[in-house]
């Protein structure tokens, strides 16, 4: 079965956001279909369409899975309910958001899912933790290095080193 490479965006404000990201890490680490490779920094960041929201904490894990796109959706669905997500709303502040930015080189567009993530080249810490992990990448959709996006963003949110 066909191994892609993927990488995972996690963000916590709500709780203990520290811990709610490692437990994320470790709930997909215990799937045998879902093998975490690599992880960027945490890096706390300012909320991004909200108001009056605590500050995140983000980082972004880079795995590699048998799984396709819409079963690993329901994977991450499930760790994120296990982790005490009860939130749906998309600007609700919330224990774990798991979400799939960039699936191998595919484009997905449907109901459910569109990946790469739509807001992917909108928001400078999703790029950096991209780059963080690997300088090299390029976004499936567009053909560009994030790189090339990370210096094109217009993001002004603040974010910073919580824990390399
Ligand atoms: N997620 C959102 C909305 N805004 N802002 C930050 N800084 N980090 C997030 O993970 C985030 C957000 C919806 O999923
Ligand atoms: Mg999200
Ligand atoms: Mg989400």
């Amino acid at each position: 079965m066909k191994n892609n490479r993927v990488f995972i965006g996690l963000g916590s404000n709500l709780g203990n956001r520290e811990e709610h990201i490692y437990n994320a890490l470790r709930l997909m680490h215990y799937l045998p279909t879902i093998n975490v490779v690599g992880t960027s920094p945490i890096y706390e960041t300012e909320p991004i369409g909200v108001e009056d929201h605590p500050d995140y904490l983000n980082m972004t894990a880079e795995i590699v899975t048998t799984l396709q796109p819409e079963e690993l959706l329901h994977a991450l669905q499930s760790f994120e309910a296990e982790l005490g997500r009860h939130s749906q709303g998309m600007l609700e502040p919330r224990t774990i958001d798991l979400d799939i930015l960039i699936f191998g080189d595919q484009v997905v567009d449907t109901e459910s899912l569109a990946i790469p993530h739509p807001r992917l080249t909108e928001r400078k810490y999703v790029l950096r933790t991209l780059l963080d992990i690997d300088a090299n990448l390029r976004h499936p959709s567009t053909g560009l290095t994030i790189q090339h996006h990370f210096d094109d963003c217009k993001d002004s949110a603040g974010y910073s080193l919580f824990r390399k």
